[in-house]
């Protein structure tokens, strides 16, 4: 039987919107996946669900607007009650790689900020080897050969991400470098190494981030917890 993809990210996205209150921040990541979530929460919110969203990326919040959601800034807010955002791969034990669509940035501090961070996923995202997977990282241009000279001293070969011949931008102002590190075997090492990189702000390995994926998978969905 084919996998019905999108069928599989929006009964991800319906069980995940479950875990939203009235009067909490809620914020809405990004990618096609959260996409699904948005809407669900329009509808929630057309219903009189009352809450006010923080949203990751331009995208998000252009889409967040359009089902009349309530936005708040972010720095008039001290925590944010649960955040549902996609991954790009996930493994059981919740590590999560993230910035396929470039918004890695204000996902992390979503996510890092927000008490409870909900990820949704199709069950083409479930990875049983995270090293096989390219990582992002918003790198400052300014820093851009000196961050892939360093990242070629930890065994990574990063490509600048382009956007038709010209490098990739980000909503910061910043490029994208995808980092390929064959099999990885210390992600919390690798982690603190590339937080250790003058110019990179940020890479796309959440570790102990995610408190729940939740993947659809056929028909239904399967939620993968912090053991
Ligand atoms: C955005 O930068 C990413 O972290 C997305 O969350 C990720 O790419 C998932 O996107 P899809 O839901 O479109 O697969």
């Amino acid at each position: 039987m084919s996998k019905d993809i999108e069928k599989e990210k929006q009964l991800a996205a319906k069980e995940a919107v479950k875990f939203i209150n009235d009067y909490r921040v809620v914020g809405l990541g990004t990618g096609s996946t959260a996409d699904y979530a948005i809407r669900e929460i329009g509808d929630m919110v057309k219903n009189g669900l009352n809450i006010q969203a923080v949203p990751t990326s331009n995208k998000t919040k252009l889409l967040a607007q359009s089902f009349n959601i309530p936005l708040v800034d972010i720095n008039t807010v001290d925590s944010i009650d649960i955040t549902i955002d996609g991954a790009d791969a996930f493994t059981e034990d919740l590590i999560l790689i993230k910035g396929g669509g470039g918004a890695l940035l204000k996902e992390k501090v979503v996510a890092s900020i927000a008490k409870e961070v909900i990820i949704i996923v199709d069950s083409s995202k479930k990875a049983s080897l995270a090293g096989k997977f390219k990582v992002p990282v918003e790198v400052i241009p300014f820093a851009s050969r000196y961050v892939l000279n360093q990242i070629h001293l930890i065994n990574g070969i990063g490509n600048i991400r382009l956007s038709g011949d010209q490098p990739f931008i980000t909503e910061h102002c910043n490029f994208i470098v995808d980092v390929d590190f064959g099999r990885i075997d210390d992600l919390d090492f690798l982690s603190y190494k590339l937080n250790s990189i003058e110019g990179i702000v940020a890479h796309g390995l959440f570790i102990k981030l995610a408190s729940k994926v939740i993947m659809g998978e056929n028909d239904s969905t399967v939620a993968f917890k912090v053991k």
